[in-house]
């Protein structure tokens, strides 16, 4: 079972450059207290992969990830050269990783004999959110080189200044109606069997009302939307039906923004387009370490993914399968009202 980290090719700094990056058990035992005393003050609502979820400064979180996001505020040391990838759940972050990860380590690496390939790109690097709860954490991520890659799923508010306000990031979103669709899938695979499932109109009508893990939808993006216009050298805002409809004019864009533009000769030689082909649905979904029984991913100690689990369609505009004209119609006049005004456009998929 593969970690986070791709042991043997991710380069580490010999010398960790924090002096106090061993959470000891005393440090556990009070960040445990403070977590339980928080979710006892917490609203909950129905969760769609365990049981609840807890309001928690205007987003639903599962109980795990708030321990993360405690944890993130409290040990995490963010670096001004980290690039974040962020985005709502199911809205291209495998996508993404395996992007950013064979853009950052083009020349490490030949596409023929990639990483990805043996590893998916779960592997590719950290999900900050909950691997900042795994043993000895912290310590690992301050042994990565610069620039460090994570991944999180947390509303741009939710997280620490020191991060927001040095690091870069990288945003996805997509079509809320397509998001819906997929996460229904997901969770509805993750949910404890001990629960009963969570119908499709359940999900739907939770989903309009915000509830669901890192919900609403709509503030999610529009917090990160604001502050790409308040500092485009900080946030990439890029969209799932932008990059499948020009993924190479994306991926350009997203090379430039990570500080490692491709040269003219990179193009000539056709790198662009081997990233773009290496990355693709089509590629990773074949990769033995993408099928059902291929590889998981560790989230939390108790809870491990199938990679096979992250690659459903990689269709744009799915949602036709599943929502009724009139739930479509809903949901696009949630996503026009919380937008106006702001110079966003989203879910406009035919
Ligand atoms: P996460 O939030 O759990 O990390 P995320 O990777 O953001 O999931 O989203 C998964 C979606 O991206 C799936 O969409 P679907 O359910 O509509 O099919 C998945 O199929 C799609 N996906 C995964 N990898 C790729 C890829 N390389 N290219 C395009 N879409 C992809």
């Amino acid at each position: 079972m593969s970690t986070y980290l791709i042991p043997d090719q991710t380069p580490y700094n010999n010398h960790p450059t924090s002096n106090n990056i061993i959470m000891n058990e005393n440090q556990t035992q009070t960040d445990d207290q403070e977590h339980n005393n928080l979710l006892a003050n917490l609203p909950k609502d129905k969760a769609w992969r365990s049981e609840h979820v807890f309001h928690y400064k205007d987003f639903w979180l599962s109980s795990d990830v708030i321990k993360g996001l405690l944890s993130i505020h409290k040990h995490f040391n963010p670096q001004p050269t980290d690039i974040f990838l962020a985005a709502f759940m199911k809205c291209g972050t495998t996508w993404l990783k395996a992007l950013m990860f064979a853009t950052m380590n083009r020349k490490r690496y030949k596409f023929s004999d990639h990483p990805l390939l043996r590893n998916g790109p779960q592997s590719a690097f950290p999900f900050l959110d909950t691997h900042i709860l795994l043993d000895n954490a912290i310590e690992n991520f301050e042994r990565l080189l610069a620039p460090r890659l994570f991944a999180t799923h947390f509303a741009h508010g939710l997280l620490p200044t020191s991060m927001t306000s040095t690091c870069k990031f990288v945003y996805v979103c997509r079509d809320p109606k397509d998001a819906l669709v997929s996460k229904w899938h997901f969770m509805s695979k993750l949910r404890s069997k001990e629960l009963a499932p969570i119908s499709f109109n359940e999900a739907y009508e939770l989903f309009c009302n915000g509830v669901s893990e890192y919900g609403p939808f709509w503030d999610h993006v529009l917090g990160y939307w604001k502050a790409s216009q308040e500092s485009p050298d900080k946030i990439l805002f890029l969209k799932y039906e932008d990059m499948e409809r020009d993924p190479t004019m994306e991926l350009k864009k997203l090379a430039t923004f990570m500080g490692m533009p491709f040269t003219l000769e990179e193009e000539n030689a056709g790198v662009v387009e081997d990233i773009v082909k290496l990355c693709s649905f089509e590629n990773l979904s074949r990769l033995d370490v993408n099928k059902d029984g291929g590889g998981g991913q560790k989230f939390t100690e108790k809870v491990v993914v199938e990679n096979h689990e992250f690659f459903r369609k990689g269709k744009v505009g799915d949602w036709k399968n599943y929502l009724t004209q009139e739930m479509k119609e809903q949901i696009d006049l949630i996503t026009c009202d919380k937008l106006k005004d702001s110079g966003l456009t989203l879910g406009l998929t035919k």
